[in-house]
């Protein structure tokens, strides 16, 4: 056996092992991907969910064109509700409920504080709802002064049509408060 038959004997062997172990690779991933507990949590489209009720907003610029209720669904950390302050006082308790339209199973949520790390919540309520008059609290949550999501999660999966985000405190302590994302997830296990 010269030098080159014994080179490609050596990278057929090789090139044999690494395609055994890619297709051993690849039937244990077929195997295990309908386990949908391997599945990160996922959140729902809200791009035809509505604010149907919150206590003020701060709708007259005084944040640009952020500010309002509504941009706590809008899937974007930079825009953010706050409590109205131009040309008004905000007075607590505030809250924003929020139409999903349909009910979903939700196993918890997903919040971003305001980004600027100002007005941010501190302890909020949240109820949920099946028609939006009659609601049950999902829990109390204390949260974080951080820029980063947080994960809400509910002592057990509920399905519901509206939730209301009730806020008990503020870390500033002021009137004011302020709130980047609240959005709902299911985590398929
Ligand atoms: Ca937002």
């Amino acid at each position: 056996m010269n030098i080159l038959t014994k080179y490609n004997k050596v990278t057929g062997l090789a090139l044999l092992f690494a395609f055994s172990l890619i297709t051993f690779i690849s039937c244990d991933e077929d195997l295990v991907y309908p386990d949908q507990s391997k599945l990160p949590p996922a959140t729902y489209d809200t791009s035809n969910w509505t604010i149907s009720d919150y206590s003020s907003q701060e709708d007259q610029g005084g944040e640009g064109d952020t500010g309002r209720a509504a941009d706590i669904i809008d899937g974007n950390t930079s825009t953010f509700w706050h409590t109205c302050w131009s040309g008004c006082t905000p007075v607590p308790p505030h809250f924003i409920t929020v139409d999903m339209k349909k009910e979903n199973e939700v196993h918890g949520f997903f919040l971003v504080q305001r980004q600027s790390l100002s007005r941010n919540l501190e302890s909020i309520e949240i109820q949920v709802s099946q028609d939006g008059s009659t609601w049950s609290s999902a829990g109390t949550f204390n949260l974080e002064k951080i820029a980063a999501q947080q994960e809400l999660v509910l002592s057990e999966p509920n399905s519901f049509r509206y939730y209301k985000m009730i806020v008990n405190s503020v870390f500033d302590g002021s009137d004011n408060a302020a709130l980047a994302e609240l959005v709902p997830y299911i985590a398929y296990n």
